[in-house]
């Protein structure tokens, strides 16, 4: 797994406005796309390509042909003439459900608004895209079903949803526990430019599928205000669950997640190795848009078992990412029995930004994590640093640590928008100065750096 890379001139990020950072992130994902992410990348490379071409449209109707001229109404009718390799568009507008697909059968049963259960194949995944520069929504806010609601249920594999918004699923009883944006149990699967937003629950949701891509996407803003087991307790930015041991990791790129009731990105509960990189986590644990705290509050919430030792538990990663503002720890091992790797990662102003409380056979708490070039500013210290193994972190260089350190240090204008081709915006904020006494202190972990050595933190600065 570990790879060592080297940066060659040719990996340079194209000259965005004034900026000129070179970022890590952005190095990472063109070495990924082609040596790491087996399928799903293959997937995007592919485009629009090999099989037939069908349209939606909100003025649609499903009698019609699903030619651009005449497109069809709804994605299931879509789905029951695609196949492997098609391309189904969705023009913009709004696509407003108000019922299920299927009658709650009791008041905790779960339903659908839209089920995608029809698979593509490897290479040939079937894609549901926004049409290019138009955005569809999808609104289920206004859904009725007395029982959990799953916005997107998607059981198929090597499906591939881009541009879509996804907003609004509701609890509509106090009698379970969260309803869900986008719930996936399918593998192979990619997840490019959602937002998915203001759910009475996770945003998306990855439970059982494994090889699953979630590339440049967001999701905010989401409150489970109806959870029987009290109010924001479950509604995470992004989950990935119960996925079996053996499986091929799901990954997360590019994503960012904030004001979510409960934590940024949860991975309780898996057997399967997730990979979480170049991400964002921020004021999660709160009532969003207030400071009135709600659920648990981590950014990264990196495995566990409820607090269970499991003899089988993967080891995780989380890298090139930033948590800041968090109510509880930016980083957290949420009580993992093995150690997960945590590289060049930006913590600041979370309670605290590292935690590595992890679980040993004796049900101990314990110290668990692999932690390299991070960056531990403001907030609160690190805890459960007993028992891990790390170095090269700025708590352990003793660098000075100040704002002048910092480009920016500002925590706001995180949600701005996306670049045109979906990968985050670039700003200034928690990036190294020029003169920062961060440059080069890192050691090489198998990430591109450039300079004689790997920066600290989620950025690495050009130049040196
Ligand atoms: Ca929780
Ligand atoms: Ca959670
Ligand atoms: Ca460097």
């Amino acid at each position: 797994m570990k790879r060592s890379i080297k940066i060659s001139t040719a990996v340079r990020q194209p000259a965005v406005g004034t900026a000129k950072f070179v970022t890590r992130a952005l190095l990472v994902s063109v070495v990924t796309a082609s040596s790491v992410v087996m399928a799903p990348g293959s997937a995007s490379a592919s485009a629009a390509a090999a099989g037939s071409t069908y349209y939606v449209a909100p003025n649609g109707n499903d009698g019609a042909a699903g030619t651009q001229a005449a497109p069809w109404r709804s994605i299931a009718r879509a789905q029951a003439v695609a196949k492997a390799g098609d391309t189904v568009y969705f023009r913009g507008g709004t696509y407003a459900y108000t019922r299920a697909n299927s009658a709650c059968s009791s008041q905790s049963a779960r339903v659908d608004a839209i089920t995608l259960n029809k698979s593509g194949s490897s290479g040939n995944p079937i894609r549901y895209w926004a049409y290019p520069g138009e955005k569809p929504v999808f609104d289920f806010s206004r859904m009725t079903d007395n029982c959990r609601i799953k916005g997107f249920n998607v059981t198929g594999s090597w499906i591939y949803l881009k541009g879509l918004e996804v907003k609004g699923v509701p609890q509509n009883n106090n009698r379970n526990a969260e309803s869900w944006g986008i719930w996936i149990s399918g593998s192979n699967g990619v997840f490019e430019q959602i937002n998915t937003h203001h759910h009475m629950g996770t945003g998306l949701f990855i439970n059982g599928g494994a090889g699953n891509l979630v590339l440049n996407s967001d999701s905010h803003d989401n409150y489970d205000l109806r959870s029987n087991d009290g109010p924001g307790e479950n509604a995470d930015g992004f989950g990935a669950h119960y996925t079996p041991a053996g499986r091929a990791a799901n990954v997360f790129r590019g994503c960012r997640a904030w004001w979510n009731a409960d934590d940024g990105f949860d991975l309780i509960s898996t057997y399967s190795p997730v990979t979480i990189e170049n991400s964002w986590a921020w004021r999660n644990g709160y009532v969003p848009g207030t400071t009135t705290p709600s659920g648990n509050g981590a950014g990264f919430k990196s495995g566990g078992y409820g607090g269970d030792y499991e003899a089988n538990a993967p080891k995780h990663t989380v890298r090139s990412s930033v948590a800041f503002l968090n109510k509880a720890a930016g980083f957290y091992a949420n009580h993992h029995p093995v150690a997960n790797d945590f590289f060049n990662n930006t913590g600041y102003g979370n309670h605290p930004n590292f935690s590595m409380r992890g679980v040993n056979s004796s049900g101990a708490a314990v110290g668990r994590g692999n932690l390299r070039n991070n960056i531990g500013y403001t907030g609160t210290p690190t805890s459960y640093m007993t028992g891990t193994n790390a170095a090269y972190n700025t708590w352990n260089l003793g660098v000075p640590l100040s704002d002048s350190q910092f480009q920016s240090v500002s925590t706001s204008g995180w949600d701005a928008p996306r670049q045109t081709d979906g990968s985050l915006p670039l700003l200034p904020h928690l990036r190294l100065a020029a003169n920062s006494a961060l440059i080069d202190r890192g050691t090489n972990v198998g990430l591109p750096f450039s300079g004689s050595a790997p920066d600290l933190g989620a950025f690495e600065n050009d130049g040196r």
